[in-house]
């Protein structure tokens, strides 16, 4: 067996083209801190430049996804220390910035810097089981790694408020009838099986549509609606240069089975 370069997450390939990444501190039910997440975005990296990989499913244990930044870590940093160090930015830059797609399977506590993870990737299924919330509050300061942005988005501002300020949790099953999580599982393991299958199934499509409809559907968070659909359409038409687009409309027409080329 290679012997892993990794401490704090355990990687695999269970399924052709399908990257899993298991967070695993599990004596800080997965606290996140700095080694962790230079290593989480070192691997995504990788995947995201691996053509062998088409998407990617990331989770924690069944007890915990993750339960927030590490607050011994943090307790003694100063202003200076936070903002000279642009604390927490490493957190999210790359992840945020990745064109294949992440699902996350999220069980267990997903409080704080967890949640706010979670609400980083692309699809969130969760479980009975999982808690998330954003407790920062009862520690004196605010969600730092978007969930005042991303939570309020995914479930309006009234509910994000009620959430944020008074720190209180709320369950997988609310995450999925809110919207926050697209699919609710019963178990822990349905719910990684269920994100590895869907990962499988996005790489039985042509990589480059993947890529555009990942495209779109973000710039959705960041654009207006007129200049959305405008910037939909231009990407849609670009598909036109592609095989894919020849392969996948061949495909239908003659009733047969698309086979990608990825170009
Ligand atoms: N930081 C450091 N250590 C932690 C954390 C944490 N966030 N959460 C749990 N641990 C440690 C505990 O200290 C304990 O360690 P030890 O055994 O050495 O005492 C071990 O994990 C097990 O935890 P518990 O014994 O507390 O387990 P319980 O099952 O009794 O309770 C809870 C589980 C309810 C999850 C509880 O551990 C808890 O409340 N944890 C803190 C949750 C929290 O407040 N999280 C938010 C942190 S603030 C934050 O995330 C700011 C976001 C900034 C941006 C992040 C960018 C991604």
């Amino acid at each position: 067996a290679i012997e892993s370069p990794y401490e704090h997450i355990k990687v695999s390939t269970p399924k052709p083209g399908v990257g899993l990444i298991t967070l695993n501190r599990p004596k800080a039910l997965n606290a996140l801190f700095t080694p962790l997440f230079i290593e989480l975005n070192d691997c995504l990296r990788k995947f995201d430049a691996d053509d062998s990989i088409g998407a990617t499913v990331l989770t924690g244990s069944q007890k915990a996804f993750a339960a927030g930044a590490d607050i011994k870590e943090m307790k003694d940093k100063s202003f200076a220390d936070a903002y000279g160090h642009d604390f927490i930015e490493l957190w999210s830059s790359t992840i945020t910035s990745l064109k294949k797609p992440l699902i996350s399977a999220v069980n267990g506590y997903a409080l704080g810097g967890g949640c706010e993870l979670a609400l980083m990737t692309d699809i969130i299924y969760t479980s009975t089981n999982a808690t998330f919330g954003q407790p920062e509050i009862k520690l004196g300061v605010i969600p730092g790694a978007g969930g005042s942005q991303r939570l309020t988005r995914a479930i309006g501002k009234s509910r994000a408020m009620d959430l944020i300020l008074t720190g209180e949790n709320f369950s997988g099953k609310q995450a999925y009838e809110w919207g926050v999580a697209a699919k609710c599982f019963e178990t822990p393991e349905e719910c990684v099986e269920g994100a590895l299958a869907t990962a499988e199934k996005i790489v039985g499509m042509g990589r480059l549509a993947v890529k555009a409809a990942k495209e779109v559907v973000n710039k959705s968070q960041d654009l207006g609606i007129r200049d959305g659909v405008e910037y939909e359409r231009r990407i849609f038409h670009g598909l036109f240069g592609s095989r894919d687009q020849k392969i996948g409309m061949t495909a239908f027409a003659e009733k047969k089975k698309a086979e990608w080329s990825n170009e």
